[in-house]
């Protein structure tokens, strides 16, 4: 994919915030921390479009990115972040519920986890979450460039198994430090 142009358009936190652009749309969706944002400037091929952060919770609105006045790239707030209060935890999970549910131009929604952990009680829940709504989901194993390569089909099996998809979803292992994964998430993504 060749990246002409990309500009950050807005944040929002309710829809009557969200760009007012009928573009297709991908999101990106993960725990906190789990490389979202760090994902966005891989594909687009900035270090700095999007602010990453070492700290869990850096993403705190949906932030909108229109990529070669063709298409928006989302990256949706972190879940399952353990140092914001119950309070804070219930409205993220309400921002990102409407976002999902009501917006009309969202062509894809990638799922992130880390290829280091089982997935979480929450990345289930939002496996089933996405899939209620879509027939496939592709999930995105993030951080490739942490472990060795002999350990990359336990992960991903692991993966599998406690998301427990099917054969209509994809898995692509991932590293936003050395861009492996890239072209093959590209491919994916520019056929919706
Ligand atoms: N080694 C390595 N580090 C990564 C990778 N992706 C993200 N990171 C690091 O993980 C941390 C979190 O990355 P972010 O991209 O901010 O994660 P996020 O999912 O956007 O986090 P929130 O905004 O809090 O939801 C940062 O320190 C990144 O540098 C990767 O592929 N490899
Ligand atoms: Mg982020």
């Amino acid at each position: 994919m060749i990246i002409r142009q990309c500009e950050f358009i807005k944040s929002a936190v309710t829809p009557d915030q969200y760009p007012d652009l009928d573009l297709p749309e991908i999101a990106f969706s993960g725990r906190s921390n789990v490389g979202k944002s760090s994902l966005i400037n891989s594909l687009l091929n900035r270090k700095k479009m999007v602010k990453v952060s070492s700290s869990p919770g850096k993403t705190r609105t949906i932030n909108f990115f229109l990529i070669n006045e063709q298409f928006i790239l989302v990256d949706l707030p972190g879940y399952g972040y353990a140092a914001v209060s119950k309070q804070e935890k219930a409205s993220w999970g309400r921002m990102i519920e409407s976002y999902l549910k009501s917006r009309d131009n969202l062509a894809n929604v990638v799922l992130l986890v880390d290829i280091r952990h089982k997935p979480t009680g929450d990345d289930k829940l939002m496996y089933d979450f996405i899939k209620y709504y879509r027939e496939s989901v592709i999930i995105v194993a993030t951080k490739l460039d942490k472990i060795t390569k002999t350990a990359v089909q336990g992960s991903l099996s692991l993966i599998r198994d406690t998301l427990q998809t099917d054969e209509r979803d994809r898995i692509i292992p991932y590293s936003s430090e050395t861009h492996a994964g890239r072209d093959e998430l590209w491919e994916l993504l520019k056929h919706e």
